[in-house]
């Protein structure tokens, strides 16, 4: 299945001296990235990644693989509570070379220094290194499609490992899911190392997608399936609208007159043990909100009401009105935070037994009880206005109506700051001067707590825009000199899902 070195040397060679040409290498990155305007780059990239992992691996064999990283448009923390998200995958992404190795060890090796190289067994229960290494995003791969075959009985015990470098141009914690494209790329590795076929149909990609969602949370985050299904099921010149439970996907067409423009806010959104209490706070706030109202509505309505999720809250499910829905679950969360205490009092049980129901981390330990109280409402309320936000969202862009996206973009972030309480200084200082920049909307996108803005940007103006926000936010701003701030804000294209070339 995987090429030989020197015909893979030679593919390379002639994708240099002919961009366009027709060799199997070209037309793989040809229908991998926008190869016209950036081949020159790509080829760049590649030719360094080979030129490591030829250094580091005796192979006389190589495959290819590749997962992009996503910018989500709209639609924020709503993925784990089972309502919709519009991302987009983008043109920078994971990229690996590698081999199958004949026993179970995988060894991975990363261009970037900063990562250095990991090597670990396959085996039943894979023990993790610590919080933020980043060989767990590959551990958390391999552990979730070894479970995944173990219980189809597909002989998990037979599987064998690889070594591979990896080379990334996502920037790293700032909310463009860098390592989620890394837990795809791993799969995709480990699938066809083992020659399985998950990957090749749309229904396994979907199957997949949501096993990767599962298995990401190895690494300690209790986050939805966004990043997984983007990752692998992108599409060129599309936003993808992605609903969950179960999964689906649908493409909207990005509008030709209007470019995405990405802006590091700089501040770091990195996943350390403080950083994931901080994110997994939100998860767990909705669960208690999810369980409240559970509560509520099965002792208005004198029979048990199927609340798990507040995605739950939707007339088809629940069998009750909309407009009575609204109204009964607005009353039954107070606008002051909720003790625990509290909370525990209305599901009648103990505060530690709703501790150990909805307050866990994923190594078991309890979720502490903030200092101001877990704020239900404001969680409730941004997470049901954002999910009608998204449907709104790709009503409009298929309208191609470009400002009442950018609308919603803002409200977005209004939301995100104010109720969900996810940005910070820097990220609503970036977001104020993008729309004074001109931006048709502008927002916070990922988790939050730092990392990138996203703004719509009518394609004209991208330049004079990007000029004004280099001015406005990085130099006079953040105080940098010019050449430290020139990689920190870009336009991004919608490019394709991940994909692994074989040489088949
Ligand atoms: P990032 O920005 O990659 O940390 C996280 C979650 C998403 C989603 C967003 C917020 C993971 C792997 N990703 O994304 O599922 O919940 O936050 O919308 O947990």
């Amino acid at each position: 299945m995987s090429i030989p070195v020197d015909q893979w040397l030679q593919m390379l060679e002639d994708a240099g001296s002919e961009p366009t040409g027709e060799s199997r290498i070209s037309r793989y990155l040809q229908s991998s990235y926008d190869f016209l305007a950036e081949g020159k780059r790509v080829l760049g990239r590649y030719s360094n990644l080979t030129k490591y992992h030829l250094d580091r691996f005796k192979a006389d064999e190589l495959s290819t693989a590749r997962a992009p990283g996503r910018v989500n448009l709209i639609g924020e923390h709503t993925d784990y509570n089972g309502l919709p998200v519009f991302p987009m995958a983008v043109n920078r992404d994971m990229a690996a070379l590698f081999s199958p190795r004949n026993d179970r060890k995988v060894v991975i090796a990363n261009t970037e220094p900063g990562f250095a190289e990991r090597c670990f067994d396959i085996e039943e229960s894979i023990p993790p290194y610590p919080t933020g290494d980043w060989g767990n995003y590959c551990k958390a791969a391999v552990q979730g499609l070894l479970d995944h075959y173990r219980q189809k009985r597909r002989g998990a015990e037979r599987f064998r490992g690889f070594e591979a470098t990896i080379d990334g141009d996502i920037p790293i914690a700032a909310g463009m899911s860098s390592s989620s494209a890394l837990v795809v790329l791993c799969a995709l590795i480990f699938l066809s190392s083992n020659r399985l076929d998950l990957h090749t149909t749309a229904e396994g990609l979907l199957e997949l997608a949501d096993l990767l969602a599962g298995a990401e949370r190895y690494v300690g985050t209790q986050g939805g399936g966004m990043d997984q299904a983007i990752s692998l099921m992108g599409a060129s010149g599309h936003a993808v609208k992605i609903d969950f439970f179960p999964l689906r996907i649908r493409t909207a067409p990005l509008p030709e007159n209007c470019s995405i423009v990405v802006a590091d806010s700089t501040v770091k959104a990195a996943k350390t043990a403080e950083a994931l209490d901080k994110y997994n706070r939100r998860p767990v706030e909705c669960r208690l909100a999810a369980a409240v109202l559970k509560r509520t509505f099965s002792e208005h309505y004198g029979r048990e009401v199927p609340i798990s999720l507040l995605g739950d809250l939707k007339e088809e499910k629940l069998a009750i009105t909309e407009s009575e829905i609204w109204k009964i679950a607005d009353a039954a969360l107070h606008e002051d935070p909720f003790t625990l205490e509290e909370i525990a009092g209305i599901l009648g049980q103990s505060a530690e037994k709703t501790a150990a129901l909805y307050c866990k981390r994923r190594n078991g330990s309890i979720f502490p009880e903030p200092a101001e109280g877990f704020k239900l409402q404001q969680r409730y309320r941004h997470v049901i206005d954002e999910g009608r936000r998204v449907e709104q969202s790709v009503r409009a862009l298929e309208e191609e109506d470009i400002s009442g996206f950018g609308e919603l973009m803002n409200r977005s972030h209004q939301s995100c700051r104010d109720l969900y309480e996810i940005s910070c200084p820097e990220l609503d200082r970036l977001v104020d001067i993008s729309r004074e920049a001109g931006a048709l909307g502008s927002r916070l996108t990922g988790a939050g707590f730092g990392g990138c803005t996203v703004s719509l940007v009518e394609s004209k103006q991208v330049e004079a825009f990007i000029h004004q926000v280099n001015k406005a936010y990085y130099r006079d701003y953040l105080g940098l000199e010019d050449r430290e701030f020139g990689a920190l804000i870009f336009s991004c294209q919608a490019a394709g899902g991940a994909s692994v070339f074989a040489g088949a």
